[in-house]
């Protein structure tokens, strides 16, 4: 059995249950609580699995896997049935380069550590947090609406489900908790609620998990 260490409401875990429910893989969601208790995440227990202190680890068969990037990636090589990457090279760059634009530029800076790190350490007020995390928001959808504007149809990539998919939502989801506005992002809103209405998607948002609150 697949074990996932998860967080309802965590982005970067929200990626992995899409990839796994898209691969029609079973798992048990073993959940991490990114705040009670100062944070699950940061217990010795835990921290022995993912060294990083965050969310998600996967569980299988006796290896623990660490990234979501990565997990993602294994998944879809491991079940290559339902390919969630082009076969094309070109194509296969493009869709990566999608989810690191998610994974690496977008979401690490509004990561939760980083805005307690603004309001805790630094003394920064929840509005000037607010305004860091839909200035970078901003700035990232910007440029995601441009580099999807070459290959979107009702997916990221054309009419096709891939990782490009599994990353986007994530993000627009978590975009849209912290009311940032959306208007100006066409082509992110159709390929969202697209992908939502998918039932892989729709299971894998943070209200349908087992931790939800
Ligand atoms: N690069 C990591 C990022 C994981 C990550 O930052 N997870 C967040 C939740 S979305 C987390 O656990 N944060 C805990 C914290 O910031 O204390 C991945 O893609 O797996």
């Amino acid at each position: 059995m697949i074990k996932l260490y998860s967080y309802f409401r965590s982005s970067a875990a929200f990626r992995v249950r899409i990839v796994l429910n898209l691969k029609l893989l079973p798992y048990e969601t073993v959940a991490v609580h990114l705040v009670n208790q100062g944070g699950e995440q940061h217990a010795p227990e835990y921290t022995q699995l993912n060294p990083m202190h965050v969310v998600p680890s996967l569980e299988h068969e006796g290896h623990i896997l660490l990234e979501s990037n990565a997990i993602c990636e294994y998944l879809n090589e491991w079940q290559p049935a339902n390919p969630l990457l082009p076969v094309e090279l070109i194509e296969r760059a493009w869709v990566r380069s999608i989810c690191q634009v998610v994974a690496c530029d977008i979401h690490p800076v509004n990561n939760l550590r980083v805005l307690n790190y603004l309001t805790g350490t630094l003394g920064h007020s929840e509005g000037e947090k607010m305004a860091w995390y839909r200035h970078w928001i901003v700035r990232g959808f910007e440029a995601l609406e441009t580099i999807l504007s070459k290959r979107a149809a009702e997916h990221c990539w054309g009419n096709t489900i891939t990782l490009a998919d599994a990353f986007v939502s994530p993000q627009v989801w978590n975009a849209h908790r912290f009311n940032c506005p959306m208007e100006n992002y066409p082509i992110l809103n159709r390929v969202y609620n697209n992908a939502m209405q998918l039932p892989a998607f729709h299971q894998a948002a943070p209200a349908m998990q087992p931790d939800a609150e």
